[in-house]
């Protein structure tokens, strides 16, 4: 991304010809200046809440640190990162974790962002980048279908490319229970009941196959496991598919249809994703692409909307519990040695996968005593809330490295002061797998570290320099580190230097060559499975965890709003940034505008003003879940996981309603 100074003294992101937000910037963009000198900013380290240096708050985290893997082993130590940290912060947690801590127990919010599609497309293609094609290709395409986006108000500089779409005359399809900003502005809006995507696709597959409209030829050259996936298919003829899903069978054959004609891309995100099925439904829905020969051809394929501002990057370095940097898995004999070299330790010193996020939160104050928090919120943002919040009050040692109080760092033994984004120099890549320049524009306050710093800090005070491990505080330094870490591996940055990423606007990977350009385009000729075809798995479609029933009548989705940034511990203090929290519902519910409604699920309860909408689904409720206390959407959400991806299932649980008194 480039920053720079604005005109009027405000940050800005992006120029007018840059081509992955067109120079153009959501207003939490424009805003996130704000919080740079915000009162309620952090500028000090905090011990029990109160003011202490920056060496008394060092010996306390690492004398516990010592004294709980001295009595409970190193696994007893955790980290947590975030997808929003740039690339050379997630690469040095991970590799903090795994050789100054030797914990095997580390993952990210990434968990709960786009683990779902992540693990379809490894599966699949074997590899996993958001988009394998540049984004520009979705103004071009003849048909796109979006499952459970609202780009409108989750990524409104990309949503051009799909207002462009349509000027072009393209057919736009979009799959969402509520009638969004985006679903309105689609041609044809499908609105199923939560959780029933992989019905859909796998109907709307059967009527590919039905009408004629595959590509067998395509199937034959590139693919793997097409009869399976065939024959998985023939239960969900259109009628019973509607009996599913709600969607009518002429806006399923429109559908289908529209999917064959030309180019067409069909794209996921969370409302597709963050489902104990979510797998499974991003699988079925790669069928349909595979089937109709779409991924590779021009113009075509399937892609998942990535969400953090490094979600792409966040899930490459090795901040994953199974994964190692450059997408290499920790339980690869090849990854291991070639990692532990780089790092300069012996690979059988290196632990193996550990637990994944909410797995991890969940066995806090057992198994797990203390836990280091880079860039994220917790509180606000883990499914079953009230369980992890107790959870993480249970822990011997609770560190959380932020520049604002979050609700989790409120609740820290310890809370570090970092810089950020205008104030630190690093990479970002984005949902196309382009690495991208973050510049430092300003020096921060005095008093405040850098996350690189902190992670620096704590390995050498804990013995890093011993064992002739160094941890580098400079991000140019960590990244040419980082370079050769992903050598040869499936994310391969060995060709990306912060030099061509100046001069070219960004590097897509893979790029194992400094001379050569990187790969904008994936899989025109090959997929990055052994035999080079894509793998196709024959999905079956599944209820959700917990159906409706007569104690709990509704369903809950959860999801963002425009003005507000995920857990809300940014974009709440943002004066310039409306919204209030709010539960959306159909009239015919019974409830007036404004009135206050208590939620409750088998997990907890939550209070918000009605909000009514005559499009939503009347057996649907929406929440945002951006807010905290009282209003916290995550008091209700379930703990499902998806067996693979381990996804919570944020988007459906069951949960009735009743008015509240104000
Ligand atoms: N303003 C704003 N923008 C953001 C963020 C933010 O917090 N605020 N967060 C960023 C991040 S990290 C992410 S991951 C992205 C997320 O971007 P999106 O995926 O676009 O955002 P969500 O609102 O979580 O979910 C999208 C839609 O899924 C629908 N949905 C719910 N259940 C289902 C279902 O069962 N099936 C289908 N098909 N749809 C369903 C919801 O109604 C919702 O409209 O946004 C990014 N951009
Ligand atoms: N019910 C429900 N819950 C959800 C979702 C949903 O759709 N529904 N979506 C899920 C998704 S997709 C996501 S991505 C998560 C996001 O939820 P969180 O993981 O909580 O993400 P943020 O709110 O972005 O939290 C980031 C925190 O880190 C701080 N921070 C930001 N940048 C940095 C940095 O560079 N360094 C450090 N040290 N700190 C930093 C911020 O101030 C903030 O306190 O929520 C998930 N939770
Ligand atoms: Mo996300």
């Amino acid at each position: 991304m480039m920053l720079r100074e604005g005109a009027d003294g405000r940050v800005e992101v992006g120029s007018r010809d840059f081509p992955t937000n067109r120079g153009g910037l959501c207003q939490k963009g424009w805003t996130a200046a704000e919080l740079l000198d915000h009162p309620e900013r952090l500028t000090t380290p905090l011990i029990s809440g109160q003011p202490a240096t920056w060496d008394e708050a060092y010996s306390l985290i690492v004398a516990k640190i010592l004294d709980i893997q001295l009595t409970h082993g190193p696994d007893a130590v955790a980290v947590f990162g975030g997808g929003g940290l740039t690339n050379e912060k997630c690469y040095s947690l991970g590799k903090f974790a795994r050789v100054a801590l030797g914990t095997k127990n580390i993952d990210y919010n990434g968990r709960f962002c786009m683990s779902s599609a992540a693990a379809a497309s490894n599966r699949a293609f074997g590899i996993d980048r958001g988009l394998p094609f540049p984004m520009a290709d979705i103004a071009k395409a003849d048909t796109l279908l979006l499952v459970g986006g609202n780009v409108a108000e989750t990524m409104p500089p990309f949503a051009r490319y799909l207002t462009e779409q349509r000027e072009n005359g393209g057919v736009q399809i979009v799959v969402d229970p509520r009638a969004t900003m985006t679903a309105r502005a689609a041609t044809i809006h499908l609105q199923p009941t939560p959780g029933t995507d992989l019905a859909l696709a796998l109907g709307l597959l059967h009527l590919v196959i039905a009408e004629g409209l595959i590509d067998q030829s395509y199937l034959d050259e590139r693919t793997a496991g097409w009869e399976a996936v065939r024959a998985s298919a023939a239960g969900y003829w259109p009628a019973r598919v509607e009996r599913i899903t709600g969607v009518p069978v002429t806006d399923l054959e429109a559908t289908a249809r529209a999917l064959a004609n030309g180019r067409a891309i069909i794209l996921t995100a969370r409302g597709a994703e963050q489902h104990s099925k979510g797998v499974d439904t991003v699988t079925a829905l790669i069928n349909l692409a595979l089937a109709l020969g779409l991924p590779g051809r021009p113009g075509s394929g399937y892609g998942c909307l990535t969400g953090q501002g490094n979600g792409q990057g966040g899930r490459e370095h090795g901040q994953k519990a199974d994964q190692l940097p450059g997408y290499r898995r920790i339980d690869d004999p090849v990854a291991r040695s070639h990692v532990a070299s780089v790092w300069g330790v012996e690979p059988e010193s290196l632990p193996g996968p550990g637990l994944s996020a909410y797995e991890l939160l969940d066995c806090l104050g057992k198994e797990v005593k203390a836990l280091l928090v880079f860039g994220s919120n917790p509180v606000v943002s883990a499914p079953h809330a009230n369980n992890i919040t107790k959870r993480l009050e249970s822990l011997d040692l609770l560190v959380v490295c932020d520049f604002v109080l979050s609700e989790t760092a409120v609740i820290a033994d310890v809370v570090l002061p970092v810089t950020q984004w205008a104030e630190e120099d690093g990479t970002m890549t984005n949902l196309e797998g382009r690495v991208l320049r973050r510049r430092a524009l300003r020096e921060p306050p005095p008093g405040i570290g850098t996350d690189l710093a902190v992670i620096a800090e704590l390995a050498s005070k804990l013995g890093s320099g011993e064992k002739g491990v160094r941890f580098d505080s400079d991000p140019h330094t960590v990244f040419e580190e980082l370079r050769r870490a992903t050598a040869g591996g499936v994310a391969d940055y060995a060709g990306v230097t912060w030099e061509r990423v100046d001069a070219e606007g960004g590097v897509f990977w893979p790029c194992p060559d400094a001379d050569r350009a990187g790969t904008p385009r994936l899989f025109e000729k090959s997929f990055a499975t052994p035999d080079g075809r894509a793998r196709m798995v024959a999905v079956e479609h599944r209820p959700v965890a917990e159906e409706i029933d007569s104690d709990f009548p509704l369903y809950l989705t959860t999801g963002r709003v425009l003005t507000q940034y995920q857990s809300g511990a940014q974009s709440r203090r943002v004066k310039s940034l409306r919204g209030e929290p709010f539960i959306e519902l159909h009239p015919d519910l019974g409830f007036a505008e404004g009135q206050l409604v208590r939620v409750t699920s088998r997990r907890g309860e939550a209070v918000a003003p009605a909000r009514l909408s005559a499009t939503i689904r009347p057996d649907t409720v929406f929440m945002p879940f951006h807010y905290a206390g009282a209003a916290r959407a995550n008091s209700l959400t379930s703990d499902a996981l998806d067996p693979i991806s381990r996804m919570p299932e944020f988007k459906v649980c069951a949960v009735r309603l009743e008015a509240a008194q104000s």
